[in-house]
This record gives structure tokens, sequence and C-alpha cells, in this order.
């Protein structure tokens, strides 16, 4: 694909906007007169939530108004650096059009009518209601979803002592894809140690836009100290933009590149040979799968030219050990995704730098840690402290088929509740009660998510703003912001053990309240009082903490800590700092690391590079065969999106700061794809296919391929609180089927769309 980097996009405007800021400015005051408060100045260390990554910050409040957030240099990834949405954090706590008080709907679903009412009232009819769907359907039908962490946890005890098994995490729209392969393969997630990688591959892991303050920042160290990026992404983003080389790739080329990297590999005998030895299964059965996979053939499938796959294979195979592909966070760009992401681990084992400096590593927590130094280097936490709870007989609705086994349950199919609802199989779901989830915006079919919610007898959104789920929810419970609420300790562990803390930085504005109190006081009124022996967050903490109160003072001083040094196993250097710090530490392997301690929970005990287990349930999936599902008719153009860095998913446009920064997202169109349908720069223009049809304005750039149009997520909202933000572009899933992919049950993220002039 002939699209040079240099032809930046204009008008995106937007850069990295991780900044280093440095001691507080006073200017960060001066230049905001709403902010100009004088009285007593505190310092609270927490963590921050404008996005799910839960980065350590540092929250500076005058006379209990939050002023200023930085991050928390306690930990050592984090220094002082916030990502936009983190600092911004101060509008959302302290805007006025927050809802803080609950609601009940007094019209139709969906109209924006509502009356406010008591906490009490609000329990007591969603009790009623709760019990009635109990009585006649069974507690299975009510569905409990919820952004992981940690009030995914008491939402999903609450759904578990009130009988229902049907709990869903976020999951299957953004990560379960590359926790899926990484589980079936090796076990467990594996992370990256970017800073120290010599040569990272980036298959539209967006970590320029798509921000993790410290990956971002490591990813940053990484290229400042030489290492070269590759981005192979439809259209430039911001990272492909400072990348050292970025390619067009057809949306959904990505397997057969990989495929063909894997076949160069193989066929050349680049891979690190007595690794596969030592570590790996199947290794024959890859090759023979990759054996027709050339890369002349992958550049028919992918638009990458096939000199540059087999060059670009060269180059990081001369770097490995310390060179790495990204597995990626979001799912899911087609029908593929397992086979795509069990790739990248493929190429990651074929590099051999699991456990290798600037390679792929096991987290490290505080069990696993104090085992090998023989002493207790780090307190390990303590499970929250609950009474039996029966087990539950009823049937998920989703991880029926058993191709989904593979799918931690409490993540779960989350798009099964669409299925459930309008299919009334395997049976009806009549209740849906939602937590910091804003599924019409972040799901996908809008059309049929608006049906499922109209059939459900009860509606429950908690939230700090009226979304637009909200908007379709017979009760909103407002919570009280993350700067107002305390939370359990959090483990942060990477290379080493580390702890962090949510804890309150300011009262609550309003009656908002925690969830983890609102799901107590709801579960209390539903006569399970008795499954909640804890009384509040800092009996749950010190809990946790083993009633360790010093230890318990120091984290709520700190807000962040962490033990021992970094150990990576297969670093012989690494191995010796830990043995030198720990003398009673287990004793290295011959060669001096410890590559005998790298274990895999896989029935092989091994990295699986071709899968039994996976192979007996589903006969096509096994090895990947490289099948490319079409994602669009012919008329059509492939319809894909991503993240912004001033913006989180379908969430903060509702934030003033953020909301007022960028309030639309413009369709991104190729200049000959907008010159053969008339349309010029910021004209109006009509996306459609059979799910739905939206109107945006055009953005004319070459940098984005002829074939593909490009939205950030998360605008053009039809109910719900109104900003700027909210009432401007494009809706993603109004525009994308309910189509999910195999094995991983994520949604499938890329659709095809007609484009033409309003
Ligand atoms: N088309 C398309 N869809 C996508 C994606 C995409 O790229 N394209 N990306 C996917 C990804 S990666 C993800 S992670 C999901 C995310 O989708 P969701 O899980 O729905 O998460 P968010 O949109 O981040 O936030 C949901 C809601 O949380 C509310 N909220 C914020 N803070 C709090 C709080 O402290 N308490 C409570 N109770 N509520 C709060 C916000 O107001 C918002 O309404 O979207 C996915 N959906
Ligand atoms: N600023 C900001 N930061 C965030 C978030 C946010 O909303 N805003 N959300 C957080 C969350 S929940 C997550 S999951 C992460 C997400 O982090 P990422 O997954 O890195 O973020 P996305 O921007 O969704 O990345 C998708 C990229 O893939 C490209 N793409 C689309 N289709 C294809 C394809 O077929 N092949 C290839 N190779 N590329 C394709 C898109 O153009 C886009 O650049 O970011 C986290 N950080
Ligand atoms: S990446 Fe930004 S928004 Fe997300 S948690 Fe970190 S600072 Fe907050
Ligand atoms: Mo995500």
């Amino acid at each position: 694909m002939g699209i040079s980097r240099r032809s930046f996009l204009q008008g995106i405007g937007i850069g990295c906007s991780v900044c280093a800021v440095g001691n507080f400015p006073p200017g960060a005051l001066a230049r905001n007169p709403q902010l100009a408060i004088t009285g007593k100045t505190t310092f609270t260390p927490s963590l921050c939530e404008m996005c799910s990554y839960r980065c350590p910050i540092q929250a500076k409040t005058i006379s209990n108004k939050a002023v200023f957030i930085q991050g928390n240099t306690e930990a050592p990834l984090q220094g002082t650096r916030v990502c936009a949405r983190g600092g911004s954090g101060i509008s959302l706590v302290n805007d006025p059009n927050r809802i803080v008080k609950p609601m009940k709907r007094s019209g139709p679903r969906g109209s924006g009518e509502w009356q406010v009412i008591s906490w009490q009232q609000a329990y007591q009819e969603i009790a009623g209601k709760m019990k009635a769907i109990k009585t006649q359907y069974g507690a299975e039908s009510i569905a409990f979803t919820s952004k992981s962490g940690s009030l995914a946890g008491h939402l999903f005890y609450l759904a578990k002592v009130f009988g229902s098994p049907n709990t869903f995490t976020h999951a299957s729209t953004c990560p379960a894809g590359k926790a899926v392969a990484a589980t079936i393969m090796a076990g467990g997630d594996l992370a990256m140690d970017l800073a120290n990688s010599q040569y990272i591959l980036s298959f539209g892991h967006n970590l320029y836009e798509g921000i993790e303050v410290a990956e971002t920042h490591e990813l940053m160290n990484a290229q400042a100290k030489g290492a070269k990026l590759v981005s192979f992404d439809p259209r430039l983003s911001v990272l492909s933009s400072k990348a050292d080389e970025w390619y067009a790739i057809r949306p959904g080329g990505d397997l057969p590149v990989l495929m063909a990297m894997c076949h160069v590999m193989i066929t050349e005998k680049l891979y690190d040979a007595s690794f596969v030895e030592k570590y790996t299964t199947g290794f024959d059965a890859l090759s023979d799968a990759v054996s027709q996979t050339t890369p002349a053939w992958a550049e028919m499938h992918s638009d990458v030219p096939a000199d540059v796959i087999f060059r670009i294979t060269r180059e990081i195979a001369a770097k490995a050990p310390h060179a790495l592909v990204s597995p990626g966070h979001r799912a899911t760009y087609s029908q593929e995704e397992i086979d795509m992401r069990r790739m990248i681990f493929v190429l990651n084992v074929l590099l051999g730098n699991i456990e290798k400096e600037g390679g792929m590593y096991q987290k490290k927590g505080a069990g696993t840690y104090n085992k090998l130094a023989g002493v207790k280097v780090a307190p390990v936490l303590a499970s929250p402290d609950v009474s039996n709870v029966a087990k539950i007989a009823a049937k998920r609705i989703d991880l029926v088929e058993p191709q989904y086994k593979f799918i931690a349950a409490g993540g779960g199919v989350l798009q099964s509740i669409i299925n459930a609802s309008l299919t009334q199989k395997p049976y009806p779901l009549k209740g849906w009660i939602m937590s910091r989830h804003n599924p019409l915006q972040t799901v996908t079919c809008r059309p049929d998510l608006v049906k499922t919610l109209e059939q459900m007898d009860l509606v429950v959104s908690c939230d700090v703003y009226l979304s637009e789920s909200a908007a379709y929810a017979d009760y909103l419970l407002p919570e009280c912001t993350y700067l107002e609420r305390d939370e359990e300790v959090t483990d942060m562990s990477g290379l080493n053990p580390a702890y962090a803390l949510r804890q309150q930085v300011v009262d609550p504005v309003g009656e908002a309240r925690p969830s983890w109190q609102i799901w107590k006081e709801l579960a209390v009124e539903l006569g399970l009082g008795q499954y909640y022996p804890w009384q509040d967050m800092q009996t749950r903490q010190l809990h946790q903490l083993n009633g360790d109160h010093g230890l318990y003072n120091t984290l709520h001083e700190k807000g962040y800590l962490n033990w021992g040094v970094p150990l990576l196993y297969r670093e012989a250097e690494s191995v010796r700092n830990f043995m030198k710090k720990y003398p009673s530490a287990v004793m290295a392997d011959g060669d001096g690391t410890y590559g005998n301690q790298l274990k895999f929970k896989t029935p092989s005990g091994k990295i699986e590079l071709y899968s039994d287990q996976l192979e007996k349930l589903l006969p096509d999936y096994g090895i990947p065969r490289a099948r490319l599902l079409a994602l669009k008719n012919d008329e059509e153009l492939y319809f894909i999106q991503g993240k912004v860095a001033v913006h989180t998913n379908g969430a903060t446009q509702y934030v003033p700061l953020l909301s007022e920064l960028m309030w639309d997202n413009a369709v991104w169109i190729h200049p000959q794809t907008a010159n053969q349908r008339g349309i010029r720069n910021g004209d109006e223009v009509w996306l459609e296919n059979s799910t739905g049809k939206e109107k945006g304005r055009a953005l004319i750039t070459s940098a984005i391929r002829q074939d593909t149009l490009f939205v950030y997520m998360g605008f053009g909202s039809k109910a719900g609180a109104k900003t700027a933000a909210t009432v401007h572009g494009i809706h993603c899933g109004n525009l994308l089927p309910n189509v999910t992919s195999p094995v991983t049950g994520t949604v499938v993220h890329t659709s095809g769309v007609t484009l033409r002039r309003v």
C-alpha cells in the first residue's frame, strides 16, 4: 500500500499526550479561577479511574476540593506522569452535571424523564422487582455486568448470593482474545518488558493513543534508547507516525502476515531451537501448518509486501531474544481472533524471548516471589472474608458450547445477553443490573441492544453520569467518583511484587455512594445481609493485609508499595542480583538462571504451539489455518475504530474538560475514495449497512487505506446526558452487527459500510 508515513494527517492535532509534569506548577491553579481556593492543602495518593488501567496518582486538594492530579512518584514506572484524561479527573469530580441522587424513570425507557427518589425507596423497589423475577423466572434470569476490577467483585458477589451465575465483564469487548490465546498456549497471560526491547512489532497495539501510562512510557524509553518500532495498522495512528516503519495492512490481514513471519522463521532456521526444544510442544504440527504460508501468499491477503515480511522477520530475529511482538490489547479485528493472537505468542516463543530482557515475562506476585526467595519478602493478601455461599445450580447463558471452555467465567461472552433475550434461549433474561458499563456505546449492534433492554422487566444502572445506557434504565444509582471512595488493595505486581490502594481524596458530592456500599445495602434489603459480615472498606483492607496495621498505615501513606528486585528467570544477571539480595533463595541452575523455574499451566506443562485440547474441541481451530472470513462485501468499505488520547471509550464524553477538548469523531476517508463520491473535507456523509445508518463529518486524509474508513470510538450517543461530545459524531455500535469470534467469544469490531455524501 503506497502510503508514506510523512503524509501525516492534518486536522487531528492530537499527539501522544503522556506528559511529565513537575511538582504542581503554580500556573495550574492560576489558570483556572474556579480552582483559586484557599484553605487547608492535602496530598492524597490513590488510583486513577479515568480509564480502567488505574494508574497510581497523587491528588492535591484544598479545603476538600480536588484541584490537581499527578502521578504517584512512589511507583517507579509512573513518576509524576498522568495522561490528559487522568489529569482531567478534577473536572469530573467537580462537574455540577453529575448524577448525585438516586433516580427513577418516570417516562418511557430512554425518554430522559426522571424523578429523584431516596436510597431507601430505590433499594426497596429494586429488591421487590428482583424477587418477583426470581419467583417467576429464577434468579438466573438477571444478568449482572460491570467493567472488571474491584467494583465488579462486589456486584458479582451480589449476583452469587442472589443466585444468578450470569455475570459478565467487558472482557469479550476488549482483551479476551489475547487472554484466551495465552491461556490455551501458556496457561496464563504474559507481560511485556517493553523498556528493554530492541525491536518491537505492533499489530494495531496503539500505545500512543490507547494509553496506559507505564507501558506507554516504557515504549517511549525503548524508542529513545534506539529500539526499532514497526507498526501494522490500516491507518496512520499516532503510534504509526512515531514508528520507524508503518504498513497500512488490510483490515483482518494480520493473521496471514504473522503466519508468513512464522514460515520465514522456521524455513530459514532463525528461531531459538533450544528454547523450543526445552519449553514447547507441537513444533512439528506448527511447521506443517505454516509450510505453505509464504510471504508472497500473505501479501495477497494483507497488502504488506513480501520482501518487507522477509526483511522484518530477519531483522527481528537478529535482535532476539531482546525483541517482541506485542500481543495487543483490545479485541477483535476479525473472526480469526484466536489464531491471530496465538500466532503472536508463537512468534514470541520462536524468538525465545520468554523471561528474557526486552521480551515477555510471567508476572511475579508475592506468593511466587517469596517461595523463590526462601523468605517472606512481600505480604500475601488474604482473600475476602465471606461466608459459605450455596453453589448455583443454573447454567450460564453463555459458555455452554464447548468451544468457549477457555473463557474465564465471570468475564463471559457479554453479547450473549442480546442473543438470550431475543431468542429466549437457553432461557429468557428479564433483568439487567449494570455498573460502570455503557453497553449501548461499547458492545455491538445498538438496535438489538435497545430491543434487549426494552423487553426486560428491570434495568438498573450504577454510573456517575446519565450515560446512553443509563438512559434506558428504570433506576439510576449514583456512584461517587473514584476520588470520593476507598477500595480494596490492588495487586500491581510485575517483575516483582507490588500493591496499590485507591483511597478517598474528597468527600462525596450529594448522596452519591461507593458501589460496594450500594450492593451491600441492596443485599440487606433482599434479606441477604448474613453474607456480608464485614463492616466497611477499612475492615476489608485490614483483613486483606492480614491485620497488619503497620502495613495498612504505610500503604495509606504511600499509595503504592513494591518489594524486592525485578526478576527475569532466564537472565543470569537478574538471578544473580536476586540471590545476592536473598541468601536463602533457591539455587540457580547450572547456567546461572532460573530456567527450570519457568513452568506453564497447560496439560503438558509446556507452551503448546499446537494444542491437543483445542484440536479435540474444534478440529478447525487446533492450528492456525488462515481461513479468512469476509468482513465486508465488494461494494462496502471496511469500518474500523480506535482510541483517541483525550477520551476513554464511551465514558469521558460526559466530562467537561475532555468534551471541550474533542467533541466529534470525524470520518477518516482517503482522497481517492472521497473523490469517487464527490466528498470534500468537512462534508456531511452517511455511513450505512444492514445494522444501521450514521451521519458524520468527512476528514479527507491520505493517512488511511483507500478501502477503509476510521473513526475514534465513543461518540454520537442517542440518549442520555447531552454534551458537545455526546451529541456529535458517529455511533460505532450502530454500524457493527452482532458477530462473535469462535473460541475467544469476542465481538468483532470490524464491519463493512457504504459511504455517500449527505
Ligand atoms: N465499536 C467499538 N466498541 C468498543 C471498542 C472499540 O474500539 N470499538 N472498545 C472496547 C473496549 S477496549 C472496552 S474496554 C469497552 C469499554 O466499555 P465499557 O466497559 O462500557 O466502559 P467505559 O465506556 O469505559 O465506561 C462505562 C461507564 O462507566 C462510567 N463510569 C466512569 N467512572 C465510573 C465510576 O467510578 N463508577 C461507576 N459506577 N461508573 C463509572 C462512565 O460514565 C460510563 O458510562 O468498549 C469496547 N467497545
Ligand atoms: N486515550 C485512551 N487510552 C486508553 C483507552 C481509551 O479509551 N483512551 N482505553 C484503554 C483500554 S480499555 C484499552 S483496551 C486500551 C486499548 O489499546 P489499543 O488496543 O492499543 O487501542 P485501539 O486504539 O483500540 O487500537 C486499535 C488500533 O488498531 C487499528 N486497527 C483496526 N483494525 C485493524 C486490523 O485489522 N489490523 C491491525 N493491525 N490494526 C487494526 C486501529 O486503527 C487502531 O489504531 O487502551 C487503554 N487506554
Ligand atoms: S492511563 Fe490515564 S486515564 Fe488511564 S488510569 Fe492512567 S492516568 Fe488515568
Ligand atoms: Mo479495553
